[in-house]
């Protein structure tokens, strides 16, 4: 069957969706997995149903929650010389959500110049849709090409790059994978990159342990709405029965691994039923369920990662109280191969 050409289609807005099922399927596994461990477990990537959205938009709002500020601040301040540095003409960018800081970026690129195409990725449909519309009015000439998908597993369906690349992973979401996934994610990202296009990525910086968990214990308990939000994800979803109220809000720096743990906390011994995997799920009176780590870096640390990766550091940027870091990074230079000797190559 032919496809019906769509007469208000726009040109400019290309979306593609790699989704079907493949959430719902995740999800299943996750909790599968995770909730019959030892220690029990939910990756973090689950909070946000658009519910656990808006409390993180209201997180990012909090007195107590610094990273979002300091890394706007940090954007604010270094855009000009950002799109100077990469001279992208193109912006991919890794949860890009409603693409609010995006813009800092978009605006600069487009002043110099060089900017042609965004591609979001994201797995809200609705977001990515809504903003394409928008920056395309903004900004006259853009394409956008979008991506619904996980981050983690759709990477290989961004499309070839337009010209001088910029990939942005903001707001400190690389803290969420543990130490070996962390590398080898930021491996697939590199795969993203050619020579001459970079890796702008945000990640949020050791301190005062008492600054951290204020950030995720917040006086008005939004964070810990936000973490037993994902209680309500299983029921909806997954048939099952947990009674948010059953669970206390915690949350910890670890400073042995210089990370942020969320964990939800029984308050009584109880039994729940997770009926779409007919699985019972038996908590004893203060078992703790580990929702969400949130690594928090050191500029040795973040730069043995990207070394790792096969990245080296361009720029380190922060803000003026060192919170927050915005790191700047490309392709390691790797020696010229010595073996053509026939000086036919270019
Ligand atoms: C969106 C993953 C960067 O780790 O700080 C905020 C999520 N969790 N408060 C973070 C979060 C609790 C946030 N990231």
């Amino acid at each position: 069957m032919e496809p019906i050409a769509d007469p208000t289609a726009d040109p400019s807005i290309r979306i593609d969706s790699h989704l079907d099922g493949v959430r719902e399927r995740s999800l299943a596994d996750d909790v599968l997995d995770g909730l019959t461990r030892p220690f029990k477990e939910l990756p973090p990537k689950h909070f946000y149903d658009a519910r656990g959205a808006e409390l993180f938009d209201r997180i990012c709002e909090l007195p107590e929650y610094y990273p979002t500020r300091a890394e706007r601040a940090i954007l604010t301040a270094s855009a000009v010389e950002l799109a100077e540095l990469t001279g992208a003409a193109e912006l991919v960018e890794l949860g890009s959500g409603t693409a609010a800081k995006t813009r800092v970026l978009l605006d600069a690129l487009h002043e110099a110049g060089t900017l042609r195409r965004y591609v979001p990725v994201d797995v809200t449909e609705s977001m990515v849709r809504e903003c394409a519309q928008m920056l395309t009015e903004e900004y006259p000439g853009l394409q956008v090409h979008g991506v619904i998908g996980d981050f983690e597993r759709h990477l290989d369906q961004v499309p070839a790059a337009v010209g001088p690349r910029l990939v942005a992973f903001l707001g400190g979401t690389i803290g969420n994978f543990p130490p070996g996934s962390r590398r080898r994610f930021l491996r697939t990202i590199a795969g993203l990159l050619g020579p001459g296009d970079h890796l702008l990525m945000g990640t949020d910086l050791v301190k005062d342990p008492d600054v951290l968990e204020a950030a995720y214990d917040d006086s008005q308990g939004v964070t810990a709405e936000f973490n037993r939000n994902v209680l309500r994800v299983l029921n909806r979803e997954l048939d099952a029965n947990f009674d948010p109220d059953d669970f206390d809000h915690v949350a910890r720096f670890d400073s042995e691994h210089e990370w942020i743990e969320m964990r939800l906390r029984a308050r009584r011994e109880h039994t729940t039923h997770v009926r779409a995997l007919d699985l019972p799920v038996r908590f004893a009176a203060g078992e703790e369920l580990r929702t969400e780590i949130s690594a928090k870096f050191t500029p040795e640390r973040l730069r043995g990662d990207l070394s790792a990766a096969g990245l080296q550091l361009v720029s380190w940027l922060t803000d003026p109280d060192e919170l927050f870091a915005l790191t700047l990074s490309r392709l390691t230079d790797t020696p010229a191969p010595a073996t053509d000797t026939s000086g036919a190559s270019s």
